[in-house]
């Protein structure tokens, strides 16, 4: 089934000039890029974003670095985005992540760990509409959806 996730290239990987090499990947394994806003997020809408982790000792630190610089939002679509964009991007612990991932050939870290990806499809419709309004999303064909398989 066709899904939508929401990912976010961090402040750490724009200052490492890594934006397309990122979004390379996720082209290349065949996504659709539906949404994609440059910006530098504000305070409040770091904390509405990590809200779930406002609680845990590194939430202030994690507040700070999201906000320190600017990143990109985007919405990418495919079958089984949402699962399919965190393999993609690797376990959060970048040192753990396996080679062939972002966080794994492209990072050493845990919290500047390059890429933010929704955990489920609620998760995503949640921090779509957080980062997005719905006129700010492309409804589009790919030439090459018929290669890719993609039945919607
Ligand atoms: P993921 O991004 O892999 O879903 P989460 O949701 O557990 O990871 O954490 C959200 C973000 O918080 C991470 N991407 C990372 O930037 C930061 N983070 C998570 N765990 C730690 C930690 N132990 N120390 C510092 N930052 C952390």
């Amino acid at each position: 089934m066709s899904e939508r996730t929401f990912v976010m290239v961090k402040p750490d990987a724009m200052a490492r000039r890594l934006l397309g090499a990122i979004i390379g990947r996720y082209e290349a394994k065949g996504l659709k890029l539906v949404g994609m806003k440059f910006q530098v997020v504000s305070r409040e809408l770091a904390e509405q974003h990590y809200v779930e982790h406002r609680d845990k000792p590194f939430y202030n630190d994690l507040v700070g670095f999201i906000t320190s610089g600017p990143s990109v939002a985007m919405v990418w679509e495919g079958p089984g985005a949402v699962d399919m964009v965190r393999a993609m991007n690797g376990v959060t612990n970048s040192t753990k992540a396996a080679p062939g991932t972002i966080r794994g050939d492209l990072g050493l870290a845990t919290q500047q760990n390059l890429v933010h990806a929704s955990d489920s499809l609620e998760t995503a419709e949640r921090e779509i509409a957080l980062y997005f309004n719905a006129s700010d999303l492309c409804e589009y064909t790919m030439p090459d959806e018929g290669w890719l398989g993609i039945l919607d």
